[in-house]
């Protein structure tokens, strides 16, 4: 079902009928980023995902609030025309961390938002669980270059939770873990007593702590609000055994991957969408699959 956004409220928020009136009457939200359909993915790959995780929201009985910068105008919960627009138009939206949500709200721009911006707008509309794909974390040679994605930072001080498939290999996950403790940030794992790595399940780092039913997840996420705590959880889901990519395969990619940036200059924002493509194209597409399923 789709449903025309409403004008901004008094927060500078447009969020969705559909999505308001589920919230008024406390039932379930679920909110999803926008940076991964605009610059994770190619079209139509992308809006054939972003229609299905929809779908499989709703099919749970919750109601799906994608995010983005519209015109200027953070949107929470978009119609399919909107999703559409946001899917053909890819690129063309800026890639949206916490910090330039202000500059594209100024100047009116079309904003794809990453984790933290859109953990930033749905605590604003009063969304407590978001879901995704991969997160952001600290780069490989992060400990030089001071590369860490702002959602790492945005985990620990908004109260969301943050359901992933854990953090990409592109990424150095012990250095990730270690950050995600300095935030105070709640990290879990389902059913499993790894970190998964996105990919694969395994990435041989140690859990803080492990969940085995949504009930014990809820607990969590009780506790967390119950005391005030303010800051973040990350509940990671790794990907099934039959989906999961050869970790060999994605190693000697993510490599080859890191050397083609280190020769082109790539730095800064740029350097995930570059990581996430490059892999794709030298895993044969099959790290792209792996990331959908
Ligand atoms: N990791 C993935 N897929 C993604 C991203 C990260 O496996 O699509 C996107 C998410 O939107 C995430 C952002 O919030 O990249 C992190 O970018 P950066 O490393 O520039 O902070
Ligand atoms: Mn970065």
């Amino acid at each position: 079902m789709s449903s025309s956004s409403t004008g901004p409220n008094p927060m500078g928020v447009a969020v969705s009928p559909e999505v308001a009136e589920a919230l008024a009457r406390g039932g379930a939200v679920v909110a999803l980023e926008s940076t991964i359909i605009c610059h994770g993915m190619p079209y139509p790959k992308n809006l054939q995902t972003a229609m299905e995780v929809e779908a499989i929201v709703r099919e749970n009985g919750a109601v799906p609030a994608t995010i983005a910068i519209l015109d200027g105008v953070p949107h929470v919960g978009l119609t399919s025309e909107q999703l559409k627009s946001l899917a053909v138009s890819g690129r063309q939206f800026q890639k949206t961390a916490r910090r330039d949500i202000a500059h594209v709200v100024a100047s009116g721009g079309n904003g794809a938002t990453t984790v933290s911006a859109t953990m930033f707008f749905a605590h604003k509309a009063g969304i407590p669980i978001f879901v995704t794909g991969g997160i952001g974390g600290v780069h490989r040679n992060g400990e030089q270059t001071m590369d860490i994605s702002s959602d790492l930072t945005e985990l620990g001080k908004i109260p969301v939770t943050v359901i992933s498939a854990g953090v990409k290999s592109i990424l150095d996950i012990p250095r990730t873990l270690e950050y995600l403790e300095t935030q105070g940030v709640t990290v879990a794992a389902y059913k499993t007593n790894e970190f998964p790595a996105f990919f694969t399940e395994v990435s041989r780092c140690k859990v803080p702590c492990r969940v085995d039913s949504p009930e014990e997840c809820a607990k969590i996420i009780y506790a967390n609000k119950n005391l005030n705590l303010g800051s973040g959880i990350l509940i990671a889901v790794p990907i099934p055994k039959e989906h999961a990519a050869s970790g060999n395969a994605i190693e000697s990619a993510i490599q080859k991957a890191l050397k083609e940036a280190e020769d082109k200059n790539i730095i800064g924002n740029a350097i995930t969408p570059f990581m996430l493509d490059r892999v794709k194209v030298l895993t044969g597409g099959s790290s792209l699959e792996a990331s959908i399923l």
